[in-house]
């Protein structure tokens, strides 16, 4: 590539161009896109980072022992090897747990004690998406693997609403009739940008703000409930409403009773759409429980006036009024019923059928939703077929891991937990994104091996046996589209591979070889061919349409390639105009208000305002006080790239900052700045205290994302010295319905770190590496010299 060489490429958090000027990658924000993403500049600081991974690495005690369960897991050094012994060892134990060439050829299955759930959300990019390449690998070599379903996003809104709304990816929201139509919005949760900013696979137009400011423009009015002030975009006419965390379903059940109390409730609209409104309204009543849930009783619970509660009924009730509710508000204990409850709510206003009214989820949640989708088939990387027949709900890992054969429950279903003999991990943080990270810990230690493909060392990394160096997606070229964004990207590659990372498709094909399933896992291809190969089905549809369709060659050497849309899908306008000829995918065909399969489960059949374990409210908030809200960060996706420039600029002195109320830090002393320490009886975490008025007294903020890194501190116990929330958060599923992440809310104690500090740990640092010395090397292996 020369100095001046334009390269396009793709990010799940924006489109870019590149190029190399004196020496460093410049990037610049795609020129269609209205609102780009300042998560974009952690790019170039990752591909000379010195905490890339450079080599395959082994851990010590595995090396040395042989695979099995193993306590030193996660506090091992590891030692350097070259990719063939790597490979020849990682393939070996993949044969002695059952792969090989009659499991790709379609003999008995092996893959039953396999971990091949591996969630996380990778880079974006059609072919070397490692979900789909470790799934691809996996049902080839084992005939199939132990999976996971749901996501950490969203399984308790997504499982809810799958079973009473129909799936909720068929009911689109619009960000189109937000802007043109509505005429009060009512976000729970609020419309966080910083989340907007990422979509998983690319977003090439943030349009959130556009919309926003569109509606406002026309007069629309925007309430935000929410206790964090920048969850919602700085606008005239925001009304922001800070409820206790937790509980918003009682300031929904409030409204609700005051709409119902007050003759505004549209029985028509749930006579012919719902199902089982009169089970809910005997609970609203009281009826059912001797507790009218009325905007008194609501108040109490939510720590709000019972008069806003009705002004905001009242409100909702005049206006063409939407009602959205953020992921976050399902990530967390019942994460189920705000989400049901905010669509019992529209149901009762029964203005549904207009544009601009109703419901949606997620609407700035993930940044393609709204969107409308596209009218032609995007390239896909065939996953084969997995033949186990076993999935855990994906928040369940540590579980899995920590109890072979118990039983758990999943929407209705008793299921049993696994043996799981080896995990393989590629394309996710689980040492980031899981809850209660000290008990994952544990969980991984129980395996025979875990093996991990990653580019840095993260957290995660350290619980590997088998750390396998891959490429970044900047080092390698690719094809860059997401079903709801109107660009694919020719992902065109921007650098060579950093010292010896390879692809994941590299190392797959590889250990196909040496488990003699070459031709099944690759069919032959490279990954070029491949490209060539997954993108013909678009071409030929572009085609078709009488639309510009570039061969792959002039594709792949171009600008991106805007794809037409398809009309709005209307389904709900479809059931809306006739329920009957056009159900819902329920089992009643209509809005479940009343589900028999939820009420099968630990859950009540109707929504429902229930009493979290960890909330202010409660008897817990005696012993921890202060409410932690573990959010998404702002300055980063997830733990990506956390050493990137704008992620760096957000922390102090390389750990994570926690936003606290100014009453408080004053009451305990706590200056802007000052060091914190954040537990409970789980763990603790380190902190630099951010003192704000953008949340009230009594909460504190702490983003996800930063590298986890446990330390046992005297007088503190095992505390993050980084300032990752997940050490303190609970691993209970959502429900026994959905056994959603939970991870959102959760109690901590607060107090200002007087000891001695521990300097934050660098990501460079996460690993001890040593270097093979070379009477260590076992015969006809070349030791490694690499700096
Ligand atoms: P990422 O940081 O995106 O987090 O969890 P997830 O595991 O998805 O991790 C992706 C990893 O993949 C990175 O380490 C990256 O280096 C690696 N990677 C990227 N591209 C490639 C590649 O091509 N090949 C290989 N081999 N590796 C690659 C996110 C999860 O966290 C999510 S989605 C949510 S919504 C949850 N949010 C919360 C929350 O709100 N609160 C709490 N407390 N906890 C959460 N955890 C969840």
């Amino acid at each position: 590539m020369t100095t001046e060489d334009i390269r396009y490429h793709s990010s799940h958090w924006g489109t870019f161009a590149a190029r190399h000027r004196n020496g460093t990658l410049e990037i610049t924000p795609f020129a269609k896109d209205p609102d780009p993403s300042p998560v974009l500049d952690n790019i170039p600081a990752a591909l000379n980072h010195p905490a890339r991974l450079s080599k395959p690495l082994i851990r010590r005690g595995w090396l040395e022992n042989g695979p099995g369960p193993d306590r030193r897991r996660g506090e091992d050094d590891f030692v350097e090897v070259e990719w063939d012994e790597a490979l020849d060892l990682a393939a070996q134990e993949l044969r002695r747990l059952g792969a090989g060439p009659d499991q790709c050829q379609g003999g008995p299955v092996a893959g039953a004690q396999v971990f091949g759930g591996s969630y996380g959300w990778a880079s974006a990019g059609r072919f070397h998406h490692v979900q789909s390449q470790i799934h691809r690998f996996l049902n080839s070599v084992f005939g199939g693997y132990v999976g996971s379903v749901d996501s950490y996003s969203s399984a308790a809104g997504g499982v809810i609403l799958d079973l009473v709304w129909g799936n909720p990816l068929n009911h689109p929201p619009s960000w189109r009739e937000i802007a043109e139509d509505t005429e009060l919005l009512i976000a729970f949760g609020g419309l966080a940008l910083r989340n907007h900013s990422s979509s998983p696979g690319g977003t090439s137009q943030h349009v959130a703000r556009s919309a926003l400011e569109a509606a406002s423009a026309r007069g629309c009015q925007f309430v935000s409930v929410s206790p964090l002030r920048d969850d919602f975009a700085d606008l005239p006419e925001v009304t922001r409403l800070a409820p206790r965390p937790a509980t918003d379903v009682a300031l929904m059940l409030g409204m609700a009773w005051h709409l119902h109390d007050s003759g505004r409730v549209d029985h028509d609209y749930l006579a012919r759409y719902t199902r089982g409104y009169e089970h809910f309204e005997a609970y609203l009543t009281g009826r059912a429980d001797g507790i009218a849930k009325t905007p008194e009783w609501a108040a109490e619970i939510c720590d709000l006036p019972a008069g806003q509660i009705i002004d905001l009924a009242e409100r909702a009730a005049s206006k063409r009024t939407h009602i959205t509710v953020a992921y976050s508000l399902q990530r967390s204990r019942y994460g189920e019923e705000p989400i049901w409850m905010a669509l019992t709510l529209a149901a009762m206003l029964g203005q549904y059928p207009s544009p601009g009214a109703g419901f949606s989820y997620g609407l700035a949640s993930i940044g393609n939703l709204g969107k409308p989708p596209l009218d032609v088939p995007l390239p896909v990387l065939p996953q084969g077929r997995n033949r186990v027949d076993d999935v855990i709900p994906v928040a369940r890992i540590a579980e899995l891991l920590l109890n072979p054969g118990e039983p758990y429950t999943y929407k209705g279903e008793t299921r049993h937990y696994a043996d799981i003999r080896l995990v393989y991990w590629a394309g996710g943080n689980p040492f980031h994104h899981h809850q209660d990270l000290e008990k994952l810990r544990e969980g991984f230690t129980r395996p025979d091996t875990v093996i991990i493909h990653e580019s840095v060392s993260t957290a995660s990394t350290r619980y590997a046996d088998i750390i396998f160096p891959a490429t970044l997606s900047a080092e390698r070229e690719d094809i860059g589209a997401s079903s709801q964004d109107p660009f694919m990207v020719p992902m065109q590659q921007l650098a060579p591979p950093r010292h010896e990372a390879r692809d994941d498709y590299a190392i797959f094909t590889e250990l196909a070889a040496r488990l003699e399933c070459q031709e099944s896992f690759t069919e032959g291809r490279t990954s070029r061919e491949w490209l060539r190969h997954m993108y013909e089905p678009t071409r030929r549809a572009l085609s078709q349409r009488g639309l510009p369709a570039p061969d792959f060659d002039e594709f792949m050497q171009g600008e991106p390639l805007e794809l037409p849309v398809a009309p709005a899908q209307g389904r709900m306008t479809r059931f809306h105009e006739d329920p009957d000829a056009n159900p819902l995918d329920t089992p009643s065909g209509k809005l479940e208000i009343w589900s028999d399969i939820v009420a099968s489960s630990d859950l009540p059949g109707h929504p429902a305002w229930i009493e979290p374990e960890e909330w202010l409210g409660g008897k817990l908030a005696r012993t921890h006080r202060f409410q932690l809200v573990a959010n998404q960060p702002k300055g980063r996706l997830h733990s990506q790239l956390d050493f990137g420039a704008t992620s760096m600029s957000l922390k102090q002195d390389g750990r994570e900052c926690a936003r606290l109320n100014p009453q408080d830090a004053a009451r305990m002393g706590i200056q802007d700045g000052d060091v914190i320490r954040l537990w409970n009886q789980r763990g603790a975490t380190l902190a630099a205290a951010r003192i704000s008025d953008d949340l009230p007294p009594s909460i504190v903020q702490l983003s996800t994302g930063a590298w986890y890194a446990p330390r046992d501190l005297q007088g503190s116990g095992m505390t993050c010295v980084n300032g990752n929330p997940n050490i303190l958060t609970s691993d209970i599923g959502a429900s026994g319905l959905s056994q959603g992440c939970a991870g959102q809310l959760t109690l901590v104690s607060i107090a200002r770190w007087d000891a001695p500090l521990p300097d934050a740990v660098p990501h460079e640092a996460m690993l001890e590496i040593a270097r093979r010395r070379p009477r260590e090397a076992p015969p006809g292996v070349t030791p490694s010299g690499d700096a």
